[in-house]
């Protein structure tokens, strides 16, 4: 075994020692708090909690949807995280979401829809960040363009904006 090898075998011991096994870690908001995700988690950076600036939320793997829906005028682009990211970034249990918007509009969703659907936590539209008066920072946005069917009173009702934060149950 050559010196560098076992170096690396220490390092390797030390990194398995800090991380345990399955606990994956989530580095500290720097910017501004825009989400904070409670409950059924196994990651947290704040007490209890996993909390995400914007620069957090942007590097989670996302997509962008082009899609008309009931809040927009003609076709629109939203773009931000899946959903499924966000479960995985804080190692998410439960089985629903409470989805809570910053107007404290509140409303019950199925994890099952992240899963099945590639719904994003839309952080752009057009390109551009939302403002507060125009439904931002965060909307959730199902993909209407991929199914058709999910255009109905059921998913609008869970297409919440101005989304604060989501407990998982
Ligand atoms: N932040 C926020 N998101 C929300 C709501 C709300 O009141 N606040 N209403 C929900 C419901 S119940 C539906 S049916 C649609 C309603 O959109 P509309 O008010 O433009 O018809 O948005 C959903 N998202
Ligand atoms: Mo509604």
């Amino acid at each position: 075994m050559t010196i560098l090898s076992r170096f690396a075998g220490a390092l390797i011991i030390a990194a398995a020692t800090a991380f345990p096994a399955g606990a994956a870690t989530l580095q500290a908001a720097r910017g501004p708090v825009v989400l904070t995700v409670t409950g059924a988690i196994d990651t947290t950076n704040s007490d209890h909690t996993a909390q995400f600036d914007m620069e957090m939320l942007e590097a989670l793997p996302g997509r962008i949807t082009k899609v008309e829906t009931p809040w927009t005028e003609g076709t629109v682009s939203f773009e931000g995280p899946l959903g499924k990211s966000l479960i995985a970034a804080v190692g998410a249990r439960g089985k629903m979401m409470h989805i809570t918007a910053i107007n404290d509009y509140a409303v019950d969703v199925p994890v099952e829809d992240f899963e099945k659907y590639p719904v994003i936590l839309a952080t752009k539209k057009d390109g551009a960040a939302m403002p507060v008066r125009d439904k931002g920072p965060i909307f959730i946005i199902y993909p209407f363009d991929v199914d058709k069917s999910l255009f109905s009173e059921t998913y609008f009702n869970r297409s919440v904006w101005q989304v604060k934060s989501i407990e998982f149950n």
